[in-house]
């Protein structure tokens, strides 16, 4: 049972005998990612240095080049898991294919790969609004000792053993569940250790925010547009209030503990939505999942779509169980 202010080490230890595969693997896998999270927020919260540390592509007053963050995040993920010998590939939105980790795994004995996006929302870097890391863990399904395999990425998100978010926000968290709960953990900056402080995070089944787009109204299908007029209208609860960060991560973790629906449908602009099944979508929707929410397509649960791509994009409906549920009306009663 989750004992509000233990550190995310204790955690990870008191739980891992209830996680049915572990064989330590997944735990060292967990805090792998700790520790990515803890160079990445250092570096994220620099950031409004540009003046003295010098702004992405330039180099900066010690002749060092200034990555971009998101190409820092994504290099700094990426080196944790491959140094600490636990995944046997990776997949990231900041990589056009993915990598087989064989540098330490020469023998491609660990079962673990991992779906990143190293910086989701990066452009608001500039602006100081928050951003953050999603990650998604499978176990492979091609065998044990051989390359990992394109078919190891493209597995249903039903069958991810794994899933968070670090939130850069006003205070970092770092938000995972496998599979029993989502526990949240903040980051204490002055000793570097992360403490429970939201144990079983839960959706609430109903809530008064939804996140939306709206510049792109005119582009969406009628069953968005009529679920938006549903939520403005002056009824019973309604209306509700419009709050959109232009940050996934953030509008998610706000309306899991607020209550709240976030949509990025698709448009005549983008036929599928912008947001990636595999790296984006899927990990968020075991976590609302997890968090007793849901997240669909606008038809279908996200987490039975089978992949095809490793970069391919889908719609997104998630939050609070009533509210994506009504939405999905909507999508049926008007689908074209
Ligand atoms: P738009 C960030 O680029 C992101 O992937 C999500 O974090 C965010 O919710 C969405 O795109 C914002 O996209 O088109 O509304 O600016």
């Amino acid at each position: 049972m989750a004992k509000k202010n233990q550190t995310l080490g204790e955690f990870i230890i008191e739980n891992q005998a209830s996680f049915k595969y572990t064989s330590g693997e997944l735990s060292r896998l967990i805090n792998s990612i700790r520790l990515a999270a803890k160079v990445v927020n250092h570096e994220v919260n620099k950031a409004g240095l540009v003046d003295i540390i010098g702004a992405a592509g330039e180099t900066n007053i010690q002749g060092e080049d200034q990555q971009k963050l998101d190409v820092y995040a994504n290099d700094k993920f990426i080196q944790t898991l491959t140094n600490r010998n636990i995944v046997c590939g990776i997949a990231s939105e900041e990589e056009d294919d993915f990598i087989i980790v064989n540098s330490q795994d020469e023998n491609h004995q660990n079962k673990y790969v991992v779906l990143i996006d190293p910086l989701d929302g990066s452009s608001n870097i500039d602006v100081n609004v928050s951003v953050g890391t999603i990650f998604s863990v499978y176990r492979r399904i091609t065998p044990v000792g051989t390359p990992v395999k394109l078919e190891d990425f493209l597995q249903k998100g039903s069958e991810q053993v794994a899933a968070g978010y670090v939130v850069y926000g006003t205070s970092t968290m770092l938000v995972y569940t496998t599979g029993d709960g989502v526990n949240g953990f903040t980051l204490n900056p002055a000793i570097g250790t992360f403490y429970l402080s939201h144990p079983n995070m839960q959706f609430p089944e109903d809530g008064k925010i939804y996140s939306v787009n709206e510049g792109n109204y005119i582009h969406f299908p009628i069953g968005v547009k009529k679920y938006i007029k549903y939520c403005q209208e002056e009824e019973g609860d309604r209306p509700y209030t419009s709050r959109y960060i232009g940050s996934l991560v953030s509008d998610f973790h706000r309306n899991m503990i607020k209550g709240g629906i976030y949509m990025y449908p698709k448009s005549s602009k983008n036929s599928n939505g912008k947001l990636r099944l595999l790296y984006e979508c899927n990990p968020m929707a075991f976590l609302a999942e997890q968090a007793k929410g849901k997240a669909s397509d606008g038809f279908n649960r996200i987490m039975d779509v089978q992949p095809t791509e490793l970069h391919q994009r889908i719609p997104f409906f998630c939050g609070s169980k009533n509210m994506v549920e009504k939405a999905e009306e909507f999508m049926k009663e008007y689908s074209e």
